[in-house]
């Protein structure tokens, strides 16, 4: 059956009748009012702009540098922030596992428990429960841009209490915060919901408010190959920019693989130009960020700076717009704020060493990113057409077949028969495409690719390869190669 979701611009109407279910839907949300939000946003000052922020860097060549955080209370986040503020150029917010849930009634037990110990209890900041003013301090108390970070399927209210209270970017998309957080939650429920989200933003831009959309680029951070990721970049593009979004910023995962990442970004910012023209787009604002390693960290905190900086290596020489920094406590849990600094400080010292040095070219990055151009236009090509030129449509059927498939996701939306595996040089390769349908010559390539590997440890490529290479980077190598 044909699910009921396209890419077509939600009415007016629509919106508003949605909105008032939204805004009932937790007691918070009755003081929201969309003109008081357009007018705190005009009201921010240029320095608080997240969009301002990134158009500038994009201009000069600049990687600006963003840490993760978020703690349950408001004052203490707000500490949090002006802890981190002096280390970075763009702020976050981390929001709680809870309301990624729409559990606010937790959420609020959270609130409530932490303020009794003293401590946080959540692993990140509750902003619905906060509400529009609690946020608002928040917004009015920092010195720079920030944003909304979460993992939430519906997060229509999450959207429209933050970007009120002067929030100026959403992280997250109907896709990216589906299938790699969640495991029953229909796509075609979170693709409409964030359609909602989107929308949201379009009409503040159409009050001339620009607020920034970013993807959540890395999916399940885990062994994702390049064109998967981009593909999911691409379609949420397309989904936001229908909706009205004109600021996006679109993101990978380092994969660890020099070449590749290099290739990846390169290729990111080609095909999404490609498929948002193609699609009639052509007024908006295109930055990337590049995601330092997704995957399982070392414990030991120096041998986890080893990863942050390679990260941040890959990263400026990719020339990204921004990077989004990984701490040493990445093992551990939800960081401090002082391993937070030493995350952005090892990030800053290599992104400075890297700034004025001669971006690389080579054979290998020009042949790699030609692999995944072809890979992103063979599988577009099919979503395309499953969805008889819609693409929302067309991605929801992907999943449903299997034509677009995310390793090691939860959601039983996903058809999981991809198997991903390193080559003899670490890059990410296809072992099984399951359904996917690569061409014939690219799986020849990653075939190849992947006997030189076999032949050099002498073992057949498999499954244990597999488990091998997730947990490699953890015990210190980016290949999980036997034990000699
Ligand atoms: C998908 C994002 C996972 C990353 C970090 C994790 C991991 C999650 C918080 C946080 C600082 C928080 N993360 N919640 N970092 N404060 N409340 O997001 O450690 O790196």
């Amino acid at each position: 059956m044909t699910p009921e979701i396209a890419n077509t611009r939600l009415s007016d109407d629509a919106f508003a009748a949605e909105r008032r279910g939204v805004l009932q839907s937790w007691p918070t949300g009755a003081a929201v009012d969309f003109g008081a939000g357009v007018a705190r946003q005009q009201s921010l000052p240029e320095s608080k702009r997240f969009s301002a922020a990134l158009a500038q860097a994009h201009a000069e060549g600049r990687t600006l540098l963003q840490p993760r955080a978020g703690v349950a209370l408001l004052r203490e986040h707000t500490a949090l922030m002006n802890g981190l503020s002096p280390h970075c150029d763009l702020l976050p917010t981390t929001v709680d596992a809870y309301t990624r849930l729409n559990r606010y009634e937790d959420a609020q037990t959270g609130i409530d428990r932490s303020r009794a110990v003293g401590t946080s209890l959540l692993n990140g900041f509750p902003a619905v429960n906060h509400g529009v003013d609690g946020c608002a301090t928040l917004v009015d108390a920092v010195d720079k841009p920030i944003q909304v970070r979460h993992g939430t399927p519906d997060a229509r209210l999450l959207a429209e209490i933050t970007l009120s209270a002067g929030f100026s970017s959403y992280e997250g998309g109907g896709i990216s915060y589906n299938i790699p957080y969640a495991k029953t939650v229909p796509l075609q429920d979170s693709i409409r919901h964030w359609q909602y989200c989107d929308r949201l933003v379009g009409r503040y831009e159409e009050h001339g408010i620009r607020i920034n959309r970013e993807p959540f680029g890395p999916l399940t951070g885990t062994l994702v190959p390049p064109f998967v990721s981009h593909v999911v970049a691409i379609v949420e593009g397309l989904l936001a920019l229908e909706q009205g979004v004109r600021c996006l910023t679109l993101g990978y995962g380092q994969a660890g693989n020099m070449v590749q990442d290099i290739a990846a970004m390169r290729s990111l910012r080609k095909l999404a130009h490609h498929y948002f023209q193609d699609a009639g787009y052509d007024d908006y604002a295109l930055s990337t960020v590049f995601h330092q390693w997704m995957g399982g960290f070392p414990e030991d905190e120096a041998q986890a700076t080893a990863v942050i900086c390679l990260g941040a290596l890959a990263a400026r020489q990719a020339r990204v717009t921004k990077i989004i920094v990984k701490t040493p406590h990445e093992a551990s849990g939800v960081p401090t704020l002082e391993a937070n600094i030493a995350g952005l400080r090892a990030t800053r010292q290599m992104v400075n060493m890297i700034a004025d040095q001669a971006r690389p070219d080579s054979a290998d990055i020009a042949e790699e990113a030609e692999i995944i151009e072809a890979e992103v236009h063979a599988v577009m090509r099919r979503i395309y057409r499953l969805g008889r030129g819609d693409v929302a449509q067309g991605i929801v059927l992907a999943f449903e077949q299997g034509v677009m498939d995310v390793p090691f996701a939860p959601a039983q939306a996903n058809a999981g028969s991809l198997i991903p595996v390193r080559d003899n040089r670490g890059a990410v390769r296809i072992f099984d495409p399951g359904n996917v349908p690569l061409p014939k010559d690219v799986l020849a390539f990653h075939r190849d690719k992947i006997g030189e590997r076999a032949a050099s440890e002498g073992r057949e490529a498999s499954f244990d390869m597999v488990v091998d290479d997730v947990r490699a980077i953890s015990a210190s190598k980016l290949i999980g190669r036997p034990a000699a």
